[in-house]
């Protein structure tokens, strides 16, 4: 009998309290080196999660072996960032086993919550990119896709955010100082990758043209892999993270000339690649680094893609039938490149068909419109790091435009608006454009995102290749951000409808006829109640901000940017507060506000929002005219941990960007999900979500997307906006005389500039008494605890399509042919 690959080789773990405890003692003495006597509350964290890890390994390597067994196709996931934030607590609950060793620990003697405290969160991304890579693979591992994700192994991820005296300030997060017990390095998974040097053209023995890249300097990736177990834990999938290594100890050249020192400079030289995650979402473009970064992580996983599909085939026309690559933004766009270089300079592959099976493979992923992120590449910088790649895109490019002028004779603005190259202003690479063109499948992630992609940045290859450009709305994990974010809640939903909802999440729509019983919805009151007394101890006691738990907690978190327009959200606060102040007899609903998110390191307005926040929060925390009636709030350090408690304590979730500046948006579901109501504009996700909820259970107001252009191409005249208006009046002279600000009057001056005298390009005073009617409606609903709670239940109950395992499911039937 031939022995079936995958079977397990040693018995299988046990998930009893006592086996968990004897692993416990066990890796706490063998791996940590401690007893318990002396141990840390950290040694303890480090020896449970060797416990979890061994009991997701003994399912991954098997579910590789059979995946490689069954030939299945494998999808690939390549995406710069992964925000995949801490592992235990989401692992014990994939595994079914979070009770056990909550109990186990708890009998060891140990706070279970404070040992789960101490894991530093993997913080390998900026914001919603990376936070739906990492959902999209809890998605991939629970609905049994052999989804495999490939991203970089960054030594630093996204900066800490400390506020002093109200400003932001960065600290790099050394998250591997301690060792990260969720990865297996590879030592023997280890790839060359070059950069620079020169193209030589010659002809092959059959008198065929070939290029061939030489005398480029090489750095080396070595692979680092993280076991992503599904929900049940029988699928675990891998993430494969690529470090740079350099390519020698020494350098013999600088060796041999007895400089010891040069030789581990070079070498350290040749490690920055993997150094920091640039902390900037949206811009920062043009840097060297960055685009090495891109062509190290895409050079690496092709070589590895392409080796594991040769072992089992040798015929190249099955790759697109054995391997989808799905290109997270265009910052893998380099991929298209690089499997033409491959096929055709390596593998002698004709270049039409190189190109066929190109295409076939890959699809391209959009998650913005907004032309300062849409990234293109200096052409001579191009030159300099990858000379054989910009040949081939020149190539491309040749065959693409003598395409379409066949197809459209005479149409010259055409050919220029959709080249691979940009002219105007020194010749530039345009990365979306060869991300679409050697991409079969093109999508946007939210409805109204796609059809704005097909109107506007990319109308010409709408019409070009109709049926191309296709819409997956984003969702997120209902494992991370209902089951385990909010214990309470979950608990009560699977006592009423049982626990399927966790891997069909429409199954909450049975939660819609418990809207109108009156015993569930004080229930339903409790847990928000609950969640919102743990948020407030949290700001309590890391802020020393005292608020008043049965406040409206109005929330908008997120990453500080004009768009998102969390001025508005300010302009909002600061009228409440001009309210209260003019009117003693006005009784408001209370309200805490609470505002957090990071501003790129380079992005001075963005800052300055955070500090105007800061300085608002200073003057009305501390009115005694305001009392308990208003509090603002803003919580450093925005991540993923942090999401995890607030989102479940949000009573309003604020989405308010700019309609038609927001792709999707994910925070918007994840606070609807947690029984919050939305205030919003027509953009993003927040549509369909409506389309969903019911318009009746949200607050949506303002200027729609084609309102917004409208409105832009006539001129939108700020000025009299702010004249008609005497509340908005009012707030922006008080932010702009310094009244916030008493120790520097002027500090905010450039913010109210930006709005009245700068063209309000977000158009903040156009939504403005929209925004306040809105927020009016809010108050009016609050009062009223019976009716919101009523539609806070309806949000959940409603939810159901945005589990991310439903786009998965999507990805998989009409782009990747894979489940
Ligand atoms: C651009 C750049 C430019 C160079 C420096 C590093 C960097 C990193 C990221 C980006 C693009 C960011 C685009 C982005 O995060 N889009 C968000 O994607 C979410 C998931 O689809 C979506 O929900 C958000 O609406 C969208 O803003």
């Amino acid at each position: 009998m031939t022995k079936r690959i995958g079977a397990p080789v040693v018995p299988l773990l046990g998930d009893d309290v006592e086996s968990i405890k004897y692993a416990l003692s066990s890796h706490l003495l063998y791996t940590v080196g401690k007893e318990p006597v002396n141990a840390t509350a950290r040694d303890w964290f480090m020896a449970a999660a060797h416990t979890v890890r061994d009991r997701v390994t003994e399912h991954w390597m098997p579910t590789l072996n059979r995946y490689y067994q069954d030939d299945r196709k494998r999808v690939y996931y390549l995406s710069m960032e992964f925000l995949i934030g801490r592992t235990l607590v989401n692992s014990l609950i994939n595994l079914g086993i979070y009770d056990n060793v909550r109990t186990a620990i708890t009998e060891l003697g140990q706070d279970f919550d404070e040992v789960a405290a101490w894991e530093v969160e993997a913080a390998l991304g900026n914001g919603g990119l990376g936070r739906l890579a990492a959902c999209l693979l809890d998605s991939m591992a629970t609905i049994g896709v052999a989804g495999f994700g490939y991203g970089i192994r960054y030594d630093y991820g996204m900066f800490t955010q400390h506020v002093e005296h109200g400003w932001q300030v960065e600290s790099p997060e050394n998250w591997l100082r301690y060792g990260n017990p969720w990865e297996f390095p590879r030592p023997g998974v280890i790839y060359p990758v070059r950069f620079g040097g020169k193209v030589i053209h010659y002809r092959d023995a059959l008198g065929h043209a070939r290029s061939q890249w030489v005398d480029a300097e090489e750095v080396m990736a070595m692979a680092f892999d993280v076991p992503v177990p599904g929900y049940g834990g029988k699928v675990v999938n891998n993430l494969r993270l690529w470090s740079a290594k350099s390519t020698r100890e020494f350098d013999l050249k600088y060796f041999n000339a007895g400089n010891y020192i040069e030789a581990v400079r070079d070498k350290n030289e040749s490690e920055t690649l993997s150094k920091v995650l640039y902390p900037s979402d949206m811009t920062d473009r043009g840097k060297e680094l960055r685009f090495k970064q891109e062509y190290f992580f895409v050079a690496a996983s092709i070589q590895d893609i392409l080796g594991r599909f040769r072992k089992s085939h040798s015929d190249w026309s099955l790759l697109p039938d054995k391997v989808a690559i799905q290109l997270n933004d265009t910052h893998p766009a380099l991929v298209v490149a690089e499997l033409m270089r491959v096929l055709v300079d390596e593998h002698q592959i004709e270049w039409s068909k190189a190109g066929d099976i190109t295409r076939r493979c890959c699809a391209y992923t959009n998650h913005t419109l907004l032309p300062e992120a849409l990234e293109t590449w200096p052409v001579d910088l191009f030159q300099r790091v990858l000379p054989r790649h910009l040949e081939i895109v020149y190539q491309m490019n040749h065959e693409f435009l003598q395409g379409v002028r066949y197809r459209h004779p005479g149409d010259s603005e055409l050919l220029r608006r959709v080249s691979l190259i940009a002219e105007e202003g020194g010749q530039r690479v345009r990365m979306a454009h060869l991300a679409v063109i050697g991409s079969h499948k093109v999508n946007g992630v939210a409805a109204i995102h796609t059809g704005l992609m097909k109107s506007t940045i990319f109308s010409d290859f709408e019409h070009l290749s109709p049926g191309k450009i296709t819409n997956k709305t984003n969702g997120v994990t209902p494992r991370r951000w209902l089951l385990a974010a909010n214990p309470r809640l979950s608990r009560l939903i699977t006592e009423k409808i049982g626990d399927s909802w966790i891997t069909d999440l429409d199954q909450l729509r049975k939660l819609e006829k418990l809207a109108d019983n009156k015993a569930f919805r004080k229930a339903f009151a409790e847990v928000k109640r609950a969640n919102k007394d743990s948020l407030a101890a949290m700001m309590s006691m890391r802020l020393g901000v005292d608020v008043d738990v049965e406040s409206l907690f109005d929330v908008q978190v997120k990453r500080i940017h004009e768009y998102k327009r969390q001025l508005l959200n300010v302009l909002h606060v600061v009228t409440r507060y001009n309210r209260i102040r003019t009117n003693p007899l006005l009784n408001p609903v209370p309200r805490t506000v609470i505002i957090g998110g990071k501003a790129a390191p380079g992005y001075h307005i963005a800052k300055l929002i955070i500090k105007l926040i800061n300085d608002i929060a200073e003057v009305v925390n501390n009115d005694p005219q305001v009392g308990r009636t208003l509090k603002v709030v803003f919580v450093p350090n925005y991540n993923v941990s942090t999401a995890e408690l607030v989102m479940p304590a949000a009573d309003l979730s604020e989405q308010i960007s700019t309609a038609g500046t927001e792709a999707s948006g994910t925070g918007n579901m994840k606070m609807s999900m947690n029984g919050a109501l939305t205030i919003g504009t027509w953009d993003g996700a927040n549509v369909e979500i409506c389309e969903e909820v019911g318009e009746e259970n949200m607050f949506l107001f303002g200027l729609t997307a084609q309102e917004v252009a409208r409105r832009r191409m006539d001129g939108h005249d700020a000025q009299a906006a702010v004249a008609a208006n005497p509340e908005l009046a009012h707030a922006l002279d008080l932010i702009g005389s310094g009244f916030f600000s008493p120790d520097q009057p002027d500090r905010h001056r450039q913010l109210v500039d930006i709005l009245t005298s700068g063209g309000d390009h977000y158009l903040l005073t156009a939504d403005y008494p929209l925004y306040m009617a809105a927020q009016d409606r809010v108050d009016q609903t609050y009062r009223d605890p019976e009716d919101w709670t009523r539609k806070a239940i309806l949000n959940v109950a409603r939810m159901g399509k945005f589990s991310s395992d439903r786009t998965v499911a999507e990805y998989a039937r009409e782009i990747w042919n894979a489940i």
